[in-house]
């Protein structure tokens, strides 16, 4: 894979943002946006891609995500996003709230695809490997880390 890739684990927070508004949600898969100024401080030079990690919204729980950084191919998007899906099922939307996520571990580069289903599959199974990834005693550890308030 060329260039670099994030120093791992890599701690960040940021105040959860209206998205571009495709219905995410709709595909089961809702994505809790960063903002700019968050997605500029990341290092420049880092991998775009496909991660996991754990993410906690304002006080609540700790759970796993997976989170995509980068350029969207699929949707041909002119704008770096920053978007995780939380493994958990929220009772509402958490817009404004504060989103802390460590990112553990990257899993594969961006794609496209040639249709909506294939995008849908690739998140799927970027899913079920988080999830069992996570629940390993090198991850798992990283839920209790301080960082989490
Ligand atoms: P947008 O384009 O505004 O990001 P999405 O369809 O991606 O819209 O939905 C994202 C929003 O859904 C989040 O900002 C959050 O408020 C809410 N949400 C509910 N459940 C989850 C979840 N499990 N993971 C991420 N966001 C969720
Ligand atoms: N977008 C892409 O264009 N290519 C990808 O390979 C891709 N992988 C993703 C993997 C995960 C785990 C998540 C949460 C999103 C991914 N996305 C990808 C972003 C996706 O296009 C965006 O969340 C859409 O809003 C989903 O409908
Ligand atoms: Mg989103």
């Amino acid at each position: 894979m060329p260039g670099r890739h994030l120093n791992l684990p890599y701690f960040i927070k940021g105040e959860v943002v209206k998205g571009f508004g495709r219905g995410s949600k709709d595909l089961g898969c809702p994505t809790a946006n960063f903002p700019e100024d968050v997605i500029h401080k990341l290092p420049e030079d880092l991998n775009t891609g496909v991660y996991f990690g754990f993410a906690q919204v304002d006080k609540g729980e700790v759970h796993k995500m997976v989170m995509s950084v980068g350029w969207n191919p699929f949707y041909n998007n002119t704008k770096k996003s920053m978007e995780t899906h939380i493994l958990h099922k929220f009772e509402s939307d958490f817009y404004g709230k504060e989103l802390r996520v460590v990112i553990l571990q990257y899993l594969r580069p961006e794609k496209n695809f040639s249709s909506l289903e294939e995008l849908v599959k690739a998140i799927d199974d970027d899913i079920k490997e988080a999830k069992l990834a996570l629940d390993k005693q090198d991850f798992a550890l990283y839920k209790t880390n301080e960082f989490f308030s």
